[in-house]
């Protein structure tokens, strides 16, 4: 088993469809241990069967808009486990209304919220825990090839991917010091609950079938191998990496 002994806290699982609980699930699997935030009374419910079905020790509030929740679920996974091995973020909100039709139309209000949301809460995150991370560890943050290419409606979420990508360079600076990796994996579209509220996506599936050179779309389990590797030893020199994991639809060209 690759994580056996290592302690990982994981943001944004929402359902058994969410790319975080095929983290989760590849995770308990090697051997780590899991905690799982929530964001609000509604995921809480959703959440606490996930995280009995894959035997997670405790699950916390934490709707990463606010300093304090990020600041209380620290101390929580600190009383907890002392320390923490591994943080997964993958967490992302844009307003409906501002991924469809013309980025030059996104509203300011709409565009702070994805940044707020998609694109702080990683740094922030990363503030709060440092004191608590253990040298060898790794942070893995979700996001996608609209951040470093136009894909069609993705808009505002697109520039806050590229904040984030960036983001992940700068901490990895950071981190480092302590011996603590932070990487991206940059996956094609999966059907979540995200997913659910896109127009035409259902499209964007298929010509992933038809065009990348694996022709087949990604799964949650191939995402959740991908995060076991970044989390693993065998990644020890890898950090500030944009990992794509996306049946190699990203080498394209035409
Ligand atoms: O990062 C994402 C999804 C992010 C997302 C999705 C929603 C839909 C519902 C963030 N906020 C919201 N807010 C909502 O109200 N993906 C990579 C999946 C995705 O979302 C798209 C895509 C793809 C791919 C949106 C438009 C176009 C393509």
């Amino acid at each position: 088993m690759l994580l056996e002994g290592k302690n990982a806290v994981i943001f944004g699982v929402a359902n058994t469809r969410s790319m975080a609980y095929g983290i989760a699930s590849a995770f308990k699997r090697e051997g780590a241990k899991l905690a799982f935030s929530y964001a609000g009374e509604a995921i809480q419910k959703r959440v606490l069967p996930i995280s009995e079905e894959l035997g997670g020790e405790f699950t916390f509030p934490c709707d990463v808009t606010s300093d304090e929740e990020i600041e209380a679920a620290m101390q929580l996974v600190k009383e907890r486990w002392g320390s923490v091995d591994i943080l997964v973020h993958s967490i992302a909100f844009a307003p409906k209304a501002d991924l469809e039709g013309r980025f030059l139309d996104t509203s300011r209000a709409g565009f702070k919220t994805a940044m707020d949301v998609s694109v702080y809460s990683l740094p922030a995150l990363c503030h709060a825990f440092e004191p608590i991370l253990n040298p060898g560890g790794s942070v893995i943050a979700m996001t996608y090839y609209g951040a470093q290419k136009v894909i069609g409606n993705y808009n505002v979420m697109g520039v806050a991917k590229a904040a984030l990508e960036a983001s992940v360079r700068y901490l990895a600076v950071d981190l480092g010091q302590k011996d603590i990796r932070i990487n991206a994996i940059s996956s094609c579209p999966i059907k979540t609950l995200a997913a659910s509220g896109v127009s035409g996506f259902r499209h964007m599936l298929t010509h992933i079938e038809e065009h990348a050179p694996l022709h087949r779309n990604v799964t949650i389990e191939n995402v959740g191998n991908t995060a076991v590797y970044l989390a693993s030893d065998f990644a020890s020199a890898v950090t500030g990496e944009i990992l794509f994991n996306d049946c190699g639809y990203n080498v394209l060209g035409m």
